[in-house]
């Protein structure tokens, strides 16, 4: 069971090897990788294929992370990346999981594989399903799989009892059709990945510029002076974005990265579709690393204010952008009250950098206009996460830099189609305007209470008020914190079920009663009544563009999503007294998608001729104000925001953990046991330390630990895991997200957004 996984006994301790760290991404080494890779999954004509279809303006949308498409020339040898490759060869996958599998393997017996060896079974082929008391999943077929569950759903005594969890594959189509579904059976319990992921940039966002979204498009890369990248690492989770840095670079920019570790690509690139630059070893890419320890972002941030506040002072008018803030602004008297005495020197002490590095860092902001912020987890999984990115705007705004060419927010989002998901409405806390509009066009009123979020609706699973959880895509169980909780919350539920590709701890850990739908992947055909159909998605610069399937799909059994939704539609709100059900045609909308997606431009504004401008070669753009410097908040103003410095919780001996992703994984799905940057081999349950703290605590390079986590009086343990004596920032540690999620607690999370705190775990390490 779980508790096996995350405490593994010492006799099965990985032998950990450790090879040099890269300070170069990308290169000749990921283009081998890649291709390796994908014939040791794929059959070569099939990987020779995809490669030449991803993310082509015909082909389909790569369903690795959700960094955008060049508007014009895309390079003929397909527009991919290491990362990328792997996440193809583990959807396209030529071994399959069908009935014989699951009659050979007993759900306990499959519990006790690693999620590297889960992942490797193959595609998913048939609906299963797991009989109470039962212990091998069985064959059964769609049409009882949607009579169970709609027979299940139709008897809560409420539908808050029920619970929708979507990831950040689904498509549009699918996440709206899904969406007005729930709604229409009577709950807004529609909790995300994103909730764990960026909402903190949501929630920072739309108060102070009035859209959760970032205001960047590809291009402000080309003229951008300044790019900062902080709590991100692109040449892993986001490699085709260090191709907009190095254009930043040949324009003459200059990039900052602020991150506990000296990731790879941060430091030097090497553009795979430029041969020579392989051969002449490539571009520095950072000018400036602040090695700042975890969650010193905000002191980081106002010390820089700080001294730009000064600077002003001396020559006013030259440094902050005083029409933009008196035009466009609101909130100024504030914050300069708020910094203008504050110890810079003290700020950047605490923050655990070089006031020097500060200085200069200050000084490319005091003389440069065009500034990018870019961020990920390392700023939104904090307890102050919403008040991170909120300090980015601050920093931003006193420049003026949002709302012109070559500058503003780049939140950088996870999964392919996480943003255009929650476009689509996959949302616990629904806009009022977005209720009304359903109203209006389907003719049912949907719930007005707002639902859980995934921390409640793990609470709700654990106290026996979520009884029933779905699962559109994702792996719930291992995502999500607290990882034991997480398993007893799904084991009190009367039915799970999962809509997915693969296999994963997910369906293995699982409530009274079991179900599996399998489902087409990105890569595949899909075809329903009126021909071949293609998708469309949004990535996290807004651009809208469609996806189409290239390969037959595995398994003859395999649903898509928006037809697995209507059949649960037709199977559950049919003889539901309240449901009005009739306005909706559930098998007319899936019949030819074109007709959901005209429901969608009824419905969601931006959407205007949607089938007719998805058909354009390269999407179109949805509108969005903080672009053209129109801030759509209450005031119509750009906020500037007070927030306070976190208080360092560290006592003696502890340190902050943070839990990142390797090379070699996509977030619960582990590729391989190879974190190539990093130089970590052969296996994950390690703990990066820096030497001089291995040193403070008596502690030895790959000497076995155990790491024990505090909050708030609470204790977590999650046992054997070796130390690695690294480059990392002091008082910081770094884990591997999943082997730690056992020990972020369900309580820890960010204020207002609710995002759990998984950067910034307080640890004490024991010798095992
Ligand atoms: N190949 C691949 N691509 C992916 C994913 C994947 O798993 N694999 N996942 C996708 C998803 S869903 C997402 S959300 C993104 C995630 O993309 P990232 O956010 O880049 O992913 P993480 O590994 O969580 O990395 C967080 C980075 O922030 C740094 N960091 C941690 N704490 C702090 C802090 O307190 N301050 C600062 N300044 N830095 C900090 C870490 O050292 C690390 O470099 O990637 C997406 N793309
Ligand atoms: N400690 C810690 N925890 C974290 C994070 C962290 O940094 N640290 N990051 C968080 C973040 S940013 C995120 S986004 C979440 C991720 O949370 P999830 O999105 O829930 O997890 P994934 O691992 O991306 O989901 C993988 C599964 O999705 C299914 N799948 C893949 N493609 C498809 C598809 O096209 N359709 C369907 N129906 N299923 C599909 C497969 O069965 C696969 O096993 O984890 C969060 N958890
Ligand atoms: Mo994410």
């Amino acid at each position: 069971m779980s508790n096996k996984l995350h405490n593994r006994p010492q006799e099965e301790q990985e032998e950990i090897t450790l090879g040099a760290t890269k300070d170069v991404a990308v290169g000749v080494p990921a283009i081998t990788s890649s291709i390796q890779h994908m014939l040791k999954y794929m059959k070569p004509a099939e990987a020779l294929k995809a490669s030449l279809k991803i993310n082509q303006k015909k082909g389909f949308d790569c369903p690795g992370c959700a960094w955008p498409d060049p508007d014009d020339d895309r390079s003929k040898v397909g527009e991919y990346c290491e990362n990328g490759i792997k996440a193809i060869a583990e959807e396209r996958t030529a071994k399959k999981i069908t009935t014989e599998f699951f009659a050979k393997h007993s759900v306990q017996e499959m519990s006790s594989w690693d999620d590297f060896t889960i992942g490797k079974k193959g595609r998913l082929c048939e609906p299963m399903y797991l009989p109470k008391g039962a212990t091998h999943y069985e064959k059964i077929s769609w049409d009882d799989a949607f009579a169970l569950l709609g027979n299940k759903l139709k008897n809560l005594s409420s539908p808050n009892e029920a619970i929708f969890y979507t990831s950040g594959r689904t498509s549009n189509e699918a996440a709206f059709l899904y969406q007005l579904f729930v709604r229409e059976f009577g709950t807004n319990n529609l909790p995300d990945c994103s909730n764990m992921c960026h909402e903190s940039s949501g929630v920072g966002l739309s108060g102070t510029v009035g859209i959760g979204k970032g205001s960047v498009t590809l291009k402000d890369f080309d003229e951008a002076e300044v790019v900062l990248v902080i709590g991100q690492n692109p040449g892993t989770n986001h490699p085709r974005m260090l191709n907009a840095l190095e254009k930043t670079k040949q324009h003459g920019g200059k990039i900052v990265a602020v991150n506990p570790l000296p990731e790879a690509g941060l430091m030097k690139y090497v553009n795979p579709q430029s041969p020579l630059k392989i051969l002449k070893g490539g571009v520095e890419l950072s000018d400036i690393f602040l090695q700042v320890r975890a969650n010193g972002d905000i002191a980081l941030l106002k010390a820089l204010m700080k001294l730009l506040y000064d600077a002003e002072q001396d020559k006013p008018g030259t440094v902050f952008d005083l029409d933009f803030i008196k035009d466009k602004t609101a909130g100024y008297e504030a914050l300069i009250e708020n910094i203008k005495d504050v110890d810079a020197e003290a700020l950047a002490k605490d923050a655990g950098l070089s006031f020097d590095d500060i200085k200069a860092t200050a000084k490319l902001l005091i003389e440069n206009k065009k500034i990018i912020i870019c961020w990920a987890m390392g700023i939104t999984q904090h307890e102050n996460g919403v008040a991170n990115v909120q300090e980015i705007v601050n920093l931003l705004l006193l420049k003026g830099s949002i709302g012109k060419p070559g500058a503003g927010t780049c939140p950088v989002r996870g999964h392919s189609n996480v943003q255009g998901d929650r476009t689509m409405g996959i949302w616990e806390a629904p806009p009022q305007w977005l209720l009304d509009n359903i109203e209006k066009n389907f003719g049912f009123t949907p719930p007005q209470e707002h639902g859980y979020h995934v921390v409640d609706a793990i609470k709700a699973m654990h106290e026996g008020k979520g009884k029933v959880f779905f699962a559109m895509g994702g792996n719930f169980l291992s995502a999500t914190p607290d990882t034991d909780f997480t398993a007893e919350a799904l084991q009190k539920c009367e039915l799970t079920v999962h809509v997915s590709t693969k296999l994963n701890r997910s369906h293995l850990i699982h409530g009274k009663e079991a179900l599996i739908f399998p489902c087409l992947g990105r890569m595949d055909n899909d075809t329903q009544e009126s021909g071949e159909q293609f998708v469309t998605v949004e990535n996290s610069m807004g651009v809208v563009h469609s996806s189409q399937g290239i390969f037959k799909p595995i398994s003859d059994e395999l649903l898509s999503e928006p037809k697995i939704v209507a059949e649960l539609a037709k199977a559950t709100l049919a003889s539901i007294p309240m449901a009005i059900g009739t306005k909706i045609d559930w098998d007319k909308m899936v019949a030819n998608y074109d007709n959901i997606r005209n429901a969608i431009e009824a419905t969601i504004p931006g959407f205007d001729n949607y089938n007719e401008r998805v058909r354009e070669p390269a999407g179109f753009y949805l509108p969005n104000g903080a672009r053209n410097a129109e801030f759509n908040t209450s005031n119509k103003k750009a906020n500037f925001t007070v927030n306070e410095v976190p208080e360092n919780k560290l006592q003696d001996k502890q340190f902050y953990m943070i839990t990142n992703r390797s090379h070699d994984q996509y977030n619960t799905t582990i590729y391989g046991l190879a974190d190539r940057y990093r130089g970590i081999k052969n296996g994950r349950r390690v703990v990066l330390i820096n030497p001089k703290d291995l040193e403070e605590l008596g502690l030895k390079h790959k000497q076995v630990v155990n790491i024990r986590s505090h909050f708030k009086g609470e204790e977590r343990l999650a046992k054997n895991f070796t130390l690695i004596s690294y480059p990392i920032a002091r008082r910081t540690v770094g884990t591997y997200f999943p082997e730690t999620n056992v020990l972020v607690p369900i309580n820890q999370m960010a204020h207002r957004s609710h995002t759990p705190a998984s950067k910034g775990i307080v640890v004490s390490l024991e010798v095992s």
